[in-house]
């Protein structure tokens, strides 16, 4: 009896838990965009309904269970009423959910139609239709395989999140990137480089036995947008992760992800064979430490037969690498190749590398190392390249890279978590950077070789494609820290299936799902979602300013950088700010970083008149009274830059403002208390740079514009010694 009790009360803890986080004033944003409350128009209910009376899944598999649980939770919350879902092939199903073979063609008669679209299907497309079956519509969700199928499946419901129409569809999808991973830089401690959302979500201390709720739900997240890897550890990685009792963590983790679609990968530390193995060398091309990897390898498939492969950043910032032993990144990178291919495993060594020793300009580093080994990487590699040549920084221009390297395959590097776009306490929808460096042209091929086509593959016919984002996940309840962090995971995943999708049409879908259907609100909130980045750039580092953020965390100004022992870490071997003018010059006659471009784009950038308004300080030192396109004076246009962004951040929190009964009241505050910081941290920016810069113009504030009620000196005296998420 007590028993029974018991139970019950457990179950009635659950159900209220759920039901509350669905109630007004109570989303604590741990569902994210798989909310699937009730579609509150009547009449799209009923029609949906009908449509959906009744659904058939046929087969059995881990995946097509999840596919089940997905329906079974999704439907009987978003249309009001319980629909069966039978895994039987019943005539009578109205949604039919199957992989594709003959058998189910002829039963089915499906007509030519079908045969011509399964043609070209990749493993993981699908195919939604509707068809007819002894005259009565049928929707039918097909894919060669599960994965495709669950793929599918939550396309269809996003269908029903968004309020489409369902009665004649006809979709195929595949994706246009092979590997969609996210990158966790997480520590083994829980701690997470430039993480701002909590401790990192992996408990590592209960691994393997406790598999917590969220590692689910965090895979389901994922696979609903697509995405199919994961390195779930911080590229400054530890030896320890290669360790028996650590793999045997991983594989609990891993066999969480499966039924996803979502294959595991491994940060590694190239030391790990002196460091865990005994070894006295970690040199590549010593085989005894060639034959420790291909052990480790081997032991790793045991545990985790779909192990996607390592993930390596080499002689970077002070890591470990073949350079150790004047071996190249090729050497390094091919011997774990050779280890990881009888597998299938994929080695993604990274670009960001420079070394401390080296006085060329970091940022130049990464195309004068590996553009000579371009056809000299093994099969299974990837070469890892960040999106601009520095570091992530809120506009650059594309990587050199792209584009350089034909015979290798180049994975993109996007950041998701905000470490130089305000943390997790600026609202910034980083769908429109990824957008413009994906659909940068990189004319190395006469016009019509976009960075995209570099990264799927298809400009020069590579033999696979990968996209990484470096996560902005924590354990957080709402996952990211900011609510609207939640969308630029969920952008980046639907651009890495898909980089044609337009930034505003992700934004317009997330809003949707997440936090209102109500046109008018969608409409202003994907128009503060829109233009959210270009503020921050405005606010911190307008008109190709870049690398000004302090010291170490990256928290706030810090333009007077300029005591760290590299040249290239200080903020002002960057703006190059002197009586002159302000910039920092890149052509033939400074740094010679533009000669790493392809032709065309040199002749572009040679020449500041020639040179984008919004990368002109990247490439050029400009006199303070340079006539800018505008017609104001560079000094003019650049202080307009700072208070335009820090006006429009106001304007932006008073747009929130008039939403406040639009949307759930939790959201709503945590937003509003967020923008209340972001305007804080806005003016504090636009004012230290201001007045930093005003040092060397010797020019006034433009007439008009408000006088910063601090002084620098103030400004350079703030401390923060506990910034999250340093590394
Ligand atoms: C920098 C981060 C540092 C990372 C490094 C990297 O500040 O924490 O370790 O990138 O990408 O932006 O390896």
């Amino acid at each position: 009896m007590k028993f029974a009790l018991t139970i019950l009360l457990v179950l009635n803890t659950v159900f209220s838990m759920s039901v509350l986080a669905g109630q007004q004033g109570q989303e604590d944003g741990y569902r994210l965009w798989l909310k699937y409350d009730l579609i509150r128009d009547k009449e799209q209910r009923q029609a949906y309904a009908k449509q959906l009376s009744q659904l058939s899944i046929i087969g059995e598999s881990p995946t097509l269970s999840v596919i089940k649980n997905e329906f079974e939770l999704a439907l009987p919350r978003l249309l009001g009423k319980p629909i069966e879902v039978s895994l039987h092939d019943q005539r009578s199903s109205t949604l039919l959910i199957t992989k594709i073979d003959q058998k189910i063609i002829d039963q089915y008669q499906l007509d030519d139609d079908i045969n011509q679209s399964i043609d070209g299907l990749s493993n993981e497309g699908f195919i939604i239709k509707t068809i007819a079956i002894a005259n009565k519509p049928q929707i039918l969700i097909t894919a060669n395989t599960d994965i495709g199928l669950l793929y599918g499946s939550y396309h269809f419901i996003k269908l029903l999140q968004t309020s489409q129409n369902i009665t004649a569809l006809n979709i195929k999808q595949s994706p246009k990137v092979d590997i969609r991973m996210l990158n966790h830089w997480d520590d083994l401690d829980r701690h997470t480089e430039r993480g701002y959302a909590g401790e990192s979500i992996w408990d590592w201390h209960k691994l393997p036995e406790y598999k917590s709720q969220r590692y689910v739900d965090y895979a389901r997240a994922n696979a609903s947008i697509g995405l199919n890897g994961t390195a779930i550890n911080n590229v400054n990685a530890n030896a320890l992760i290669l360790t028996d009792a650590w793999l045997s963590k991983v594989e609990s983790l891993a066999d969480t992800f499966r039924p996803y679609g979502i294959k595991v990968y491994l940060s590694i530390k190239f030391s790990s064979p002196q460091q865990i193995g005994g070894l006295a060398t970690s040199d590549p091309l010593n085989s005894d430490v060639q034959q420790w990897w291909q052990n480790k390898a081997k032991e790793i498939y045991q545990k985790i037969p779909d192990f996607g492969g390592f993930l390596v950043k080499a002689n970077s910032e002070g890591q470990p690498g073949p350079g150790d032993y004047n071996r190249s990144h090729a050497q390094g990178a091919n011997m774990l190749a050779k280890a990881l291919s009888p597998f299938g495993g994929k080695v993604i060594w990274r670009a960001f590398v420079y070394s401390h020793e080296d006085k060329t300009e970091r940022s130049l580093q990464a195309y004068n190392e590996f553009v000579p080994l371009d056809g000299r990487f093994n099969d299974n590699v990837s070469i890892q390249v960040k999106n601009g040549p520095i570091d992530f920084q809120p506009r650059e221009p594309f990587s050199p890279l792209f584009g350089a390297m034909p015979k290798t395959p180049l994975a993109m590097e996007f950041q998701i978590t905000q470490e130089y776009l305000g943390f997790s306490t600026h609202l910034a929808y980083l769908a429109p950077l990824y957008e413009e460096v994906l659909d940068t042209d990189t004319l190395v091929n006469g016009k019509g070789s976009t960075v995209a086509q570099v990264i799927d593959g298809s400009l020069h016919n590579n033999t696979f494609s990968v996209m990484a984002g470096v996560a902005n996940i924590g354990n957080d309840r709402n996952w990211t820290g900011h609510i609207f962090g939640q969308a630029n995971w969920y952008a980046y995943g639907r651009l890495a299936w898909d980089h044609q999708l337009s930034s505003a049409e992700i934004a317009q879908e997330w809003v949707k799902m997440t936090l209102t259907k109500k046109p008018q609100a969608v409409d202003s909130i994907v128009n503060l979602m829109m233009g959210s980045r270009e503020h921050i750039v405005n606010y911190m580092t307008p008109l190709g300013l870049h690398h000004l953020m302090a010291t170490g965390h990256h928290y706030g100004p810090g333009p007077w950088v300029d005591n760290l022992s590299r040249a290239d870490w200080n903020p002002v071997y960057y703006h190059r700010a002197d009586e002159q003018g302000i910039g920092i010059d890149r052509t033939s006659s400074g740094t010679k970083g533009i000669s790493q471009y392809a032709p065309a784009w040199q002749k572009l950038f040679r020449n500041p008149k020639t040179t984008p308004v919004e990368l002109l300080l990247w490439f050029h030192h400009v006199p303070w009274d340079y006539q800018m396109p505008s017609g104001e004076i560079l000094w003019t246009e650049l202080v307009n830059h700072y208070y335009e962004g820090a006006q429009a951040v106001t304007v932006m929190e008073q747009q929130w403002l008039t939403l406040e009964h639009e949307i759930d009241a939790n959201q709503f505050s945590q937003v509003k208390m967020a923008l209340a910081i972001q305007v804080k941290e806005a003016n504090w920016w636009r004012d230290a740079c201001v007045l930093y810069f005003q040092e060397f113009s010797k020019r006034p504030i433009p007439h008009g514009l408000a006088k910063p009620t601090k002084t620098l000196e103030q400004f350079k005296s703030l401390s923060f010694p506990y910034a999250p998420g340093q590394g």
